[in-house]
């Protein structure tokens, strides 16, 4: 199949689901064209069957603002077109299933092209929200030919928000086991714990729907019992903030602050338990991550954190805000050897079992060709 991929190509969850969904594609033997304002972050080394299309943004006095989505709209064509591209697959609703819709429409006297949304999160439960998009992403939702979402939860959500009456299935989030796989990295632990503390890890954006701060509140009340040091991967917004509660609250030696980086296999190896305690989060593709590298995952109880989450099982879920039991259920997993060993080992097998690319990635490929022959 000619499949064209569009998404954000900047750190970022749908950007890298729709990246590594692209580079499995080509290495089955479709032809994939990836069509952005940037070669998205995951792409990595040369693949063959891969071709990154740039969208260029022009600019003109009159044109206060970029018109980033007609400029995609346009690459659309032009690509679908001399590729002969088969579907679109468009990741993140805003503005992408918009462009995806007017790019069909342009084409529709050369090629019914097929048209399929992926809803990632806040494209449907933040930001599509807003009375200025609310009408646009009904529309390109109802517009598209095919409708996934990654979790139950996105999925209602999407129905009950929107009033949609069309069928969205459900194609989870997932990750390459084989990559992300249990590993002893006793360099970067020693680097990090020297005196062979509990370590913690988060990765995130550090946008304020993570709640990134709650994780160094969290440290401080598991150091009052256990030695622990937290590593927070990543970078945004609130990173200032959390610089800040880390000087007041006198963990500046406990807690790293590693910013963006690529060895995450590495980092996660390093590290006992991952914390996650978002305001909202469709899936958790982070939490999945550190799962396959066989890490508890404590977590708020939100969006579709529990359809990953198994409480008591890989895992714990608490309250949103309530640091207090996140902490809590963290003194117990690392004071309690027998039971660690088993969460950490159901985190493994969840994921082997569920989240592996070798059961999502044909998943979406079913997909396809239902819309294909629909
Ligand atoms: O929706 C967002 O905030 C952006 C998006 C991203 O690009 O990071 O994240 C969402 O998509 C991921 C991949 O499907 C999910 O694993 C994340 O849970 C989801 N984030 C939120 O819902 C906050």
């Amino acid at each position: 199949m000619k499949i064209g991929i569009t998404c954000y190509p900047t750190y970022g969850g749908s950007g890298a689901i729709a990246t590594e969904l692209g580079k499995a594609l080509a290495l089955k033997g479709h032809e994939v064209h990836f069509i952005s304002y940037a070669r998205p972050f995951r792409l990595g080394e040369f693949v063959e069957n891969i071709v990154f299309h740039e969208v260029e943004m022009s600019s003109y006095p009159l044109f206060e603002f970029p018109m980033y989505s007609l400029a995609l709209a346009s690459k659309m064509v032009e690509v679908a077109d001399y590729e002969k591209l088969d579907l679109m697959h468009v990741h993140y609703a805003i503005p992408h299933a918009v462009s995806a819709y007017l790019a069909k429409q342009m084409l529709k006297d050369k090629r019914d092209i097929k048209i399929i949304t992926t809803l990632h999160g806040t494209d449907i439960t933040l930001v599509g929200l807003e009375p200025s998009f609310l009408p646009m992403v009904k529309f390109s939702i109802e517009e598209s030919d095919g409708v996934t979402a990654v979790s139950r939860f996105l999925k209602e959500k999407t129905i009950t928000n929107y009033n949609i009456d069309k069928d969205i299935v459900v194609i989870n989030n997932f990750v390459d086991a084989n990559l992300y796989m249990p590993n002893v990295s006793s360099k970067l632990r020693e680097h990090i714990a020297p005196n062979n503390e509990k370590v913690i890890v988060h990765t995130s954006n550090f946008r304020p729907v993570k709640r990134v701060p709650e994780t160094i509140k969290i440290l401080d009340i598991v150091r009052k019992e256990i030695p622990a040091k937290l590593v927070l991967v990543g970078d945004g917004p609130d990173r200032s903030e959390c610089e800040r509660l880390c000087r007041e609250l006198k963990l500046c030696d406990h807690v790293k602050f590693l910013g963006k980086q690529n060895g995450l296999v590495d980092i996660l190896n390093a590290s006992d338990l991952f914390l996650i305690p978002s305001q909202s989060e469709s899936f958790g593709l982070a939490a999945l991550e550190a799962m396959s590298c066989a890490l508890p995952v404590i977590s708020s109880s939100v969006g579709g954190l529990p359809e990953l989450i198994k409480h008591n099982e890989t895992g714990f879920i608490a309250e949103i805000g309530d640091i207090g039991r996140m902490a809590k259920y963290a003194i117990e997993l690392f004071s309690n050897k027998r039971k660690y060993d088993l969460f950490s080992n159901a985190s493994r097998k969840r994921v082997e079992n569920n989240f592996d690319k070798k059961i999502v990635i044909p998943e979406y490929e079913s997909f396809y060709n239902k819309i294909m022959n629909s």
